[in-house]
C-alpha cells in the first residue's frame, strides 16, 4: 500500500490543478513501482495537526480518487475518519476505508456499512493531539488485540461482512518505542482467522529513535527493514512511502507471492 498525502503541505502552492496533477502522477508511479493499493489521505493524522474541515477534505481527496480511478484499476483506499468522506470516496471509486479511529466517529460505522466497501480498523490510544503524552498499557499486545477484536464484532454487528474487515495495531498511535517494539515482536498474535493484517511503520519516529534520532528523510533503510520483518511475521499489507524500495526488498526476501516484474 503506497501512501499518497494530499494535504497542502505535500505540494507546492501551485493551485488546485497542479496539486491534482502531482497526486495523480505520484500515484501512477507507485503503481508502476509495485503498489497494489494507493491510500489517499487528505486529513493530517499527525500529533498536533490542525483539524481539516469536511469541505476541505472533500475537495482534496475526491478529485484525486476520481483521477486515479480513471487511469488505473489499482485498489484505492481512503484514509479518513469522517462518515461523509467515506460515502463520497466510495462513490468516487474507493475500495477500502482506512480509518485510524476504527469507525468510532459519528456516523462512521453506518456509513462504512452502507458503502459495502472493505474497512481497515486501526488501534489508537487517546487522540492525535495528546496520544504521545502518557501511553499506558497492561500488556500492549493483548490490550490492542482486545480492542481490535471488539471493533470487529461491532463492525460485523453493523452489517459489515467479516470478509471485508482488516485490522491494524496502529504503530506510533499512543505508543512508546517499547510498546511499538513489543507489537512488532508479537505481530503474529494479530493473525485472526480470515482478517487481513495491515501494518504502517514507514518513516515513523520509532525508526528515527531506534537509529539514534534520525530525521524523517534518513529513515528509508530502517523502514524497509521493519516492513520486511512485519511481512515475515504475518502482515498481509504494509503501508509505505517508499514503494519501489520496499517492494524490491520483499521480493528479495522471497515474501512476494507474485512478482510484478
Ligand atoms: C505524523 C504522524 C504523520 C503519523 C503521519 C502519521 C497509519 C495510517 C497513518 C497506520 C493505517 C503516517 C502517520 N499511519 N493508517 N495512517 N495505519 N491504517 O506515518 O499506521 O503516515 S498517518
Amino acid at each position: 500500500m503506497g501512501i499518497l498525502n494530499v494535504t497542502p503541505d505535500s505540494f507546492s502552492d501551485g493551485g488546485a490543478f497542479i496539486a491534482l496533477e502531482s497526486a495523480r502522477t505520484q500515484a501512477l508511479k507507485m503503481v508502476r513501482d509495485g503498489a497494489a493499493i494507493i491510500d489517499v489521505g487528505g486529513e493530517s493524522t499527525r500529533p498536533g495537526a490542525s483539524a481539516v474541515s469536511l469541505d476541505q477534505e472533500l475537495q482534496r481527496v475526491i478529485p484525486v480518487i476520481e483521477a486515479i480511478r480513471q487511469e488505473s484499476d489499482v485498489q484505492l483506499s481512503v484514509d479518513t475518519s469522517k462518515a461523509d468522506i467515506m460515502r463520497a470516496a466510495v462513490a468516487a471509486g474507493a475500495d477500502l476505508i482506512n480509518d485510524v479511529c476504527a469507525l468510532q466517529g459519528a456516523g462512521a460505522l453506518q456509513a462504512a456499512a452502507d458503502t459495502g466497501a472493505t474497512v481497515s480498523l486501526m488501534h489508537m490510544q487517546g487522540e492525535p493531539r495528546t496520544m504521545q503524552q502518557q501511553p499506558d498499557y497492561q500488556d500492549v499486545v493483548e490490550d490492542v488485540l482486545g480492542f481490535l477484536s471488539a471493533r470487529i464484532e461491532v463492525s460485523e454487528h453493523a452489517g459489515i461482512d467479516r470478509s471485508k474487515i482488516w485490522i491494524d495495531p496502529g504503530f506510533g498511535f499512543g505508543k512508546t518505542l517499547d510498546h511499538n517494539m513489543q507489537l512488532l515482536r508479537g505481530l503474529a498474535r494479530f493473525k485472526i482467522a480470515e482478517v487481513p493484517l495491515l501494518v504502517g511503520i514507514s518513516r515513523k519516529s520509532m525508526i528515527g529513535t531506534l537509529l539514534g534520532g534520525r530525521p524523517v528523510e534518513e529513515r528509508l533503510m530502517g523502514s524497509v527493514g521493519a516492513a520486511v520483518v512485519a511481512v515475515e511475521r504475518g502482515a498481509d499489507v504494509v503501508r509505505v512511502h517508499d514503494v519501489r524500495e520496499t517492494y524490491e526488498a520483499l521480493v528479495g526476501a522471497g515474501l512476494m507471492e507474485r512478482s510484478h516484474f
